[in-house]
């Protein structure tokens, strides 16, 4: 197999008009109707527009859509396994007509592309869910994304490419297809070894791609992926800084790096294809598949929503027609006598061998415990550690939730007290009462205003926790759809504790220091939670309490001990 043969599916696409005509529509455009990308759509409009999508020339229709599904085949009978589609709003969609140019701009209003607009659908999304990722469950990110996020209707049709987008950081490491394919070319690099990755580097892989691309004579080029990655992934900046470390350990001029602005889905095998597909439109000759390629996790069940050699094996089933080789990963371990990294297969039984899980890493990670030089370069390690601090050094959120009147707001009150006393960090109180009368104060009770004002506290919290600080949030939070929510935002920046205060309604109601539930009985004040609203008990929060005969010092200490025992404090 040589180099630079015609990328998959015939010619490179490469879709941006000349600047001076980019000018000419940039006018036109001014009077067509405009859709502003979502993050997911700008990272694949990119790589339709520059050809690491090749053969795509646009957004899905809907022909090519049922053929991706069913199997992973345009029209053409070109092999592609997952469907790239404009998802919109049933609002926008309606205002359209098949034929009619639209305007696709990124977040700042910049006009990216225009798509002429060929089919309007709306499609069975659970069908999709089944077909490209085998499952309905939510717990997969792409079924996640496809339920949650993604519009409801799909517009199909072929792009033209007005402006690639601005990027204001690596700059030097990001590459169009036709660059990179210029740069093996300068090179003389005839063989190419292509490395996927959406997390920071070890030795391992270190080795392992270093014995792929000697392996196959070939040279190597480690390509991460910079767009959106699985949820709870380690920042690209910081992995970037990593791998610019790592590529210092590869013996000059045989190796390169270049970032590929991807919206992985996770799909396992189809996720395989696909990546060898636009590896080919890259200029690869071979590309490295490991043991559970692109794998979502878990399911709801814990079970693995693929088997660990799947995405090799549907590799294996279409390696000629794709024209790009596999190079089965295989997993490396560290052999202690013989201060070597060795794939797993080629161990003997007397030899003791090392391995650090992810699992183990990240823990090592989170309580600043030691991690060795044989599993990771120091200045990696450095690198992460300056991002990842240690719990006792990471922001954090204790996030209250009880019926009005169960004691939230006083022991919220002692744990302030406890924590500034404690020192080290800022604490900032979110009480209820509080955010009503400055965040949230053109507000009412309904289901929607009270979800808004969570969802402002959960903001806050997420910002104070980003920022190293100590958030304590003491709503009524009554939804616990929201409360995830806001879990989710604010744990993606560092610790969050759900905490019940479980003290039951007839003691908040006999307390009743505010004469609320007397007014609520009454009738005067509606939607009064637990009189006449729902509060959905938390199912699973990190601490319950129960306030009827424990005194708030109490509380606040109990809750003070969890954080020790978690180690956000010490
Ligand atoms: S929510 O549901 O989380 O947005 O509620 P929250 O922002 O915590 O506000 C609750 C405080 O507002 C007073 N109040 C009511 N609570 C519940 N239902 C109704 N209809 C209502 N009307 C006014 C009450 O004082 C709550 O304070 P706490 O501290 O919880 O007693």
């Amino acid at each position: 197999m040589g180099a630079f043969k015609e990328p998959h599916g015939g010619e490179l696409k490469q879709l941006y008009v000349s600047e001076a005509a980019a000018e000419e529509m940039k006018l036109s455009a001014r009077d067509f109707n405009s859709w502003d990308l979502t993050d997911r759509q700008a990272c694949d409009i990119e790589l339709i527009l520059n050809g690491a999508f090749s053969p795509l020339e646009g957004f899905l229709t809907r022909e090519e859509y049922d053929g991706v599904l069913k199997d992973m085949r345009l029209p053409s009978g070109i092999l592609w396994p997952i469907p790239i589609t404009l998802d919109v709003s049933e609002e926008f969609a309606g205002a359209l007509e098949q034929g009619e140019s639209i305007a696709l701009r990124d977040r700042e209003g910049v006009l990216i592309a225009t798509l002429e607009v060929a089919d309007i659908w709306t499609p069975d999304k659970a069908a999709e869910a089944r077909q490209a990722f085998g499952t309905e469950d939510p717990t997969h990110p792409a079924v996640h994304y496809l339920i949650e996020h993604a519009g409801p209707v799909y517009i199909g049709g072929r792009l033209t490419g007005v402006e690639p987008p601005t990027y204001y950081d690596f700059k030097l490491l990001r590459d169009s297809p036709a660059e990179l394919r210029g740069r093996f070319r300068k090179l003389g690099w005839r063989k190419v070894v292509a490395f996927q990755t959406r997390n920071p580097m070890h030795r391992a892989h270190q080795e392992l791609t270093f014995r792929a691309a000697r392996d196959n004579e070939a040279n190597l080029l480690i390509q991460p992926v910079v767009g959106m990655t699985k949820p709870g992934d380690i920042d690209h900046y910081t992995r970037v800084r990593c791998y610019e470390h790592i590529l210092e350990q590869y013996p000059e001029q045989t190796t390169t790096l270049s970032l590929l602005n991807l919206a992985m889905r996770m799909a396992g095998p189809r996720e395989a294809v696909w990546h060898a597909i636009i590896r080919k439109n890259y200029g690869c000759t071979h590309f490295i598949v490991g043991r559970d390629h692109a794998g979502p996790g878990m399911d709801s069940n814990g079970e693995p929503f693929y088997g660990p050699y799947d995405a090799q094996e549907l590799f294996r089933t279409h390696e000629q027609e794709l024209d790009i080789s596999m190079v089965p990963f295989r997993h490396m371990v560290y052999v202690e006598d013989k201060a070597q990294y060795v794939p797993i297969d080629e161990t003997t039984p007397d030899q003791k061998v090392l391995d650090i899980s992810g699992t183990e890493f990240r823990r090592r990670l989170q309580e600043g415990l030691d991690i060795p030089e044989w599993f990771s370069y120091s200045k990696v390690v450095e690198e992460l550690r300056k991002s990842y601090p240690p719990r006792h050094r990471q922001g954090f959120t204790v996030f209250f939730t009880g019926l009005s009147g169960s004691g939230k707001s006083t022991i919220a009150n002692a744990l302030l007290i406890k924590l500034l006393e404690n020192g080290g960090r800022s604490v900032t109180l979110l009480d209820g009462d509080i955010v009503r009368k400055n965040l949230s104060s053109e507000l009412g009770f309904s289901r929607e205003h009270r979800n808004l004002n969570i969802l402002r506290i959960g903001y806050v919290a997420s910002e104070i926790t980003k920022s190293g600080g100590i958030a304590i949030c003491a709503p009524i939070a009554p939804y616990a759809a929201t409360r995830q929510r806001v879990r989710e935002i604010v744990e993606a920046r560092g610790g969050f504790l759900e905490i019940h205060v479980a003290t039951p309604l007839e003691v908040c109601e006999e307390r009743d220091r505010k004469g609320l539930y007397a007014k609520a009985r009454a009738g005067i004040i509606k939607e009064f939670t637990g009189i006449s609203d729902p509060y959905e008990e938390p199912e699973s929060p990190e601490l319950r309490i129960d306030t009827v005969g424990l005194h708030p010092e109490l509380a606040a200490h109990r809750i003070f001990v969890k954080l020790e025992s978690l180690g956000f404090i010490r």
